[in-house]
């Protein structure tokens, strides 16, 4: 395709995470202008001085909506101007049933899945409806999808993050603003280590002996979405290893 979309500002939440960083290089690699939020400065410099695009990094608890408004209000105007929001601030705490599981984990969970992503998106989208140009990249799961033993609060917050992917559609058809959601399946990062709290075997366990997702897969599908021509949406991605499958429904057998 000739007419391809290169974007001019990318801005990624969860940039210093294993799916960020992957994110960022990719865009880097074409001269995207990058906006990275994250939590920790000294990681986000890290990130910055490894890109060679113009990059603004951010600051921000996405756990704190006042915060997720404070930092999109305080930025330069020309930031924010962006032409793809990738939301990638999220993930997953605990396996234990929902009957064992932390409420506050599931508090977190919510706030940073669902609130931050939403509240984040509300920011965005005025600027991009008035420049009719924009696109909402979503970082869903194939847990919104197919629901797992203990995957409670974490499958259904991706579920809220496709069908609100889905109802931003409908909302924008005509603004030239698109809207995608990218569902991967097991990919190994960072994300089992923080679910399961820095246990270092339990984490390791779970991509023993199979051939998981790279971040890099992921920020293919990221990127080809991002980069089609203007006319084109994607409305989700669905990606899983070859190696993983869905699973079947739980049966309780007596005796
Ligand atoms: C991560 C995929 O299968 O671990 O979002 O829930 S899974």
């Amino acid at each position: 395709m000739d007419n391809k979309f290169k974007p001019d500002i990318v801005a990624i939440t969860g940039a210093t995470g294993d799916f960020g960083r992957a994110f960022c290089k990719r865009f880097d690699e074409i001269g995207c202008r990058l906006l990275l939020w994250g939590r920790s400065s000294d990681k986000l410099q890290d990130l910055q001085d490894s890109l060679k695009s113009d990059t603004l990094y951010v600051t921000c608890d996405m756990t704190d909506m006042q915060a997720v408004k404070d930092t999109w209000n305080n930025l330069p105007n020309e930031w924010k101007a962006i032409d793809v929001l990738v939301n990638n601030a999220g993930g997953a705490l605990g396996q234990e049933p929902a009957f064992e599981a932390d409420v506050n984990d599931w508090e977190t969970m919510i706030d940073v899945n669902v609130k931050a992503l939403a509240v984040l998106t509300h920011m965005v989208l005025p600027g991009m409806t008035q420049r009719k140009r924009g696109h909402v990249i979503n970082i869903g799961s194939i847990a919104g999808s197919y629901p797992y033993p203990g995957g409670h609060v974490y499958c259904a917050v991706k579920a809220f993050v496709k069908q609100f992917s889905l109802a931003l559609r409908a909302d924008l058809i005509g603004e030239n603003v698109r809207v995608t959601n990218i569902e991967p399946g097991m990919a190994e990062t960072q994300f089992s280590l923080v679910r399961f709290k820095g246990d270092k075997n339990k984490a390791d366990a779970v991509y023993a002996d199979t051939a998981p997702l790279t971040a890099e897969d992921v920020a293919e599908s990221v990127f080809w979405a991002a980069t089609l021509p203007e006319h084109v949406n994607i409305n989700r991605i669905e990606l899983m290893p070859t190696t993983q499958g869905p699973g079947g429904l739980g049966v309780k057998r007596f005796g």
